[in-house]
């Protein structure tokens, strides 16, 4: 139960300070009594108890609040008091080599907060920090390394890699704030190894990816199957390295993003994002030449069917434009083209899905040029919509 006070999510901290005030005088009452020798041969959970409480260093990071001592003996950095001046913020980092072993572990690149322009393999070993741990939720605080070449948007300058859990897309480019979960098994089960491949040319490269070790019966798990897991009445979904001006939709793309069913919500609305200052939008371009108008398409059809989608599409379970009256009697499931809409259309429209749980999933090809050129990916902001008793 202990362990699940860790991962608390980072709002309870400030309500959760008097608590860990709490345990600090209990515990300081408990080290006076059993001397600093036993203190060593506390139980793993004891030691957690004190790390209750999140807390931020100024650089940035999240750590655990806990005595200074314990945070270098497990190898963290003091980054800080808090508490009070009784704890420090401790902070877990690691890089090229290393291993990941408490929860909130920072993967960083060489030279963090630094950029690094070496080239070769960085490889971060994650391990279970117990054996009820079933996920790992990654956080990409801040990831720029080298983008997918121009033709086939392929990531083969650099690429990030996650091995050893269920699988996740290589990825490359910039993926500010993006998050993936990863499925750890159960057990004690091989290790996680995130790595960065950096090849070809001089960049800047930096990185700060958290790493959240998620128990297996914690109430922020992410739903099966799905590689991103996003909860809320309202947000923003997006393609990896996704930019309306610079970025690329990644090729070799295969995975589920799933939307937290609120109580009480019925349906979910996708609306493409604001591409403020164009006056062509950018946010849903997935086939076609984004240089130009393109139209939306849908459904996915044979090879070379117009307008469907046989190479590259976003599944919006039964998709249906939102505000159409009386509603339209057949759906679509897949989306492409240059707009988005749930019909074959050049003017962008909210699209509206009923299915439940709410799941978007994208694929992507190996293949751009010469149909698809400069596509963006996308990015959409979704609203689900409340149960109505009709
Ligand atoms: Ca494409």
């Amino acid at each position: 139960m202990l362990l699940l006070d860790v991962l608390v999510p980072i709002a309870i901290w400030s309500s959760g300070a008097a608590a860990w005030s709490e345990v600090r005088k209990s515990r300081a009452l408990t080290n006076l009594a059993s001397g600093s020798r036993d203190r060593r041969f506390l139980p793993i959970f004891t030691v957690f108890q004190w790390g209750q409480g999140l807390c931020s260093a100024s650089s940035g990071e999240y750590g655990s609040c806990q005595p200074n001592n314990e945070c270098v003996l497990r190898g963290g950095i003091p980054a800080g008091p808090c508490a009070g001046g009784y704890g420090t913020c401790c902070i877990f980092m690691a890089s090229c080599g290393g291993v990941a072993r408490e929860n909130g572990t920072y993967f960083v690149n060489p030279n963090h907060p630094d950029t690094t322009d070496g080239t070769g393999s960085c490889q971060l070993t994650v391990l279970k920090m117990h054996p009820d741990i079933c996920q790992i939720r990654l956080d990409f605080d801040q990831f720029s390394i080298n983008g997918p070449e121009i033709v086939n948007h392929i990531c083969n300058n650099d690429q990030f890699l996650v091995s050893g859990g269920s699988p996740a897309p290589t990825i490359c480019g910039n993926s500010n704030g993006d998050h993936m979960y990863i499925d750890a098994g159960m057990g004690q089960s091989n290790p996680i190894i995130l790595t960065v491949i950096t090849s070809g040319p001089s960049f800047p490269r930096s990185w700060r990816v958290r790493i959240s070790q998620i128990p297996c019966g914690a109430i922020s798990k992410a739903e099966q199957g799905c590689l991103q897991y996003f909860t809320g009445v309202s947000g923003r979904v997006k393609s990896f390295n996704f930019d309306t001006i610079s970025g690329r939709q990644l090729s070799n793309q295969d995975y589920s993003i799933c939307i937290r069913t609120e109580r009480n919500f019925c349906s979910i609305h996708y609306t493409a994002c604001p591409d403020i200052g164009r006056n062509r939008s950018r946010t849903f371009t997935l086939s076609g030449n984004s240089n130009s108008v393109v139209s939306s398409m849908v459904g996915g059809g044979t090879q070379g069917t117009p307008n469907s989608c046989t190479n590259d599409w976003l599944m919006i379970p039964c998709a249906k434009v939102a505000d159409r009256l009386p509603m339209a009697s057949t759906c679509e499931d897949k989306i492409c083209g240059g707009t988005f809409n749930a019909e074959v259309s050049s003017v962008e429209r909210t699209v509206v899905s009923t299915v439940r749980p709410f799941r978007l999933a994208f694929h992507a090809d190996s293949i751009e040029a010469p149909i698809d050129v400069d596509n963006r990916g996308f990015c959409l902001d979704y609203v689900q919509q409340p149960c109505t008793s009709n």
